[in-house]
């Protein structure tokens, strides 16, 4: 799969997704990130990008030219048209499902903002879709790329080794993880939940799916709206409602 991020900051987006998995993914042959750099489709003699908005107010406006040549220029050297992604608080919130259905694509073209925004005509001509990150506002669009980059590449076949995938369908039935730990077996005090230690298959996949739902009851509970649950999930979380809404408050 390969990603053509359109930025004014390449070297920021090459640095920081080069680094991790990804860059043995792109070592491997299984993804490529292609950072173009905006400013090289001007058509301003002073190299500018962006211009005063009309009407007035703050700051300044990238250009429609310069964008529209950047994405036009990316899709004329592919097979068929990629979808084009603007990185914008005004987006549909990026999520998981949206991760691995866009890991499906072969090309995808990611557009960085920066400024006060992008003309609005450049998102009618070349955009296809708006994904935000979540709900605050960042300095550009490249932060965002990047989580979204590293979020879909994990999905795309061959990333993850064969256990990280399966664990990774496990996980995935929409509930929050399980605590994890490592050694050593006391730490300041803290020992490990004994049955992690016994050695008991059966009891420890218990045991985790039980604060698998403790969690996601007592931090997502919306989550547990859409997760596949089993009956004996069903009267666990009964028991930990019960719990939570006792004397003290769930404090024990
Ligand atoms: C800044 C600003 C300042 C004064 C008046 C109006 C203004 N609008 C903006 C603004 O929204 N700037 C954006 C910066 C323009 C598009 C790129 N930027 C951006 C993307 N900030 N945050 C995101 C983003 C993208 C995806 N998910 C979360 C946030």
């Amino acid at each position: 799969m390969n990603f053509h991020i359109l930025t004014r900051f390449p070297d920021m987006v090459e640095q920081g997704l080069s680094a991790s998995i990804l860059g043995r993914a792109e070592q491997a042959g299984l993804i490529s990130v292609h950072a173009v750099n905006i400013r090289d489709y001007t058509e301003d003699r002073h190299l500018h990008v962006d211009d005063y908005p009309y009407g007035g107010g703050a700051g300044m406006v990238m250009q429609p030219g310069p964008v529209v040549k950047a994405v036009r220029s990316v899709q004329e050297k592919l097979d068929r048209p990629a979808r084009v992604i603007y990185l914008s608080p005004q987006g549909k919130t990026f999520s998981q499902p949206m991760a691995r259905e866009l890991a499906r694509e072969e090309d995808l073209i990611l557009l960085c903002g920066h400024y006060e925004g992008l003309d609005e005509r450049a998102i009618e001509l070349v955009v296809t879709e708006q994904v935000s990150i979540g709900d605050y506002v960042l300095t550009g669009g490249e932060l965002a790329a990047m989580v979204m980059v590293d979020a879909i590449a994990r999905m795309v076949p061959g990333v993850l080794t064969n256990s990280e995938s399966a664990e990774e369908e496990s996980f995935m039935q929409g509930l929050l993880e399980y605590p994890q730990y490592t050694r050593p077996e006391v730490f300041e005090g803290k020992a490990v939940p004994e049955v992690l230690l016994s050695g008991h298959h059966a009891n420890i996949a218990a045991w985790r799916r039980r604060e698998s739902l403790r969690r996601t009851l007592a931090a997502r509970p919306e989550l547990l709206d859409r997760a596949e649950l089993s009956k004996k999930d069903r009267a666990w979380l009964d028991e930990l409602r019960r719990e939570m809404s006792g004397p003290d408050g769930g404090d024990t």
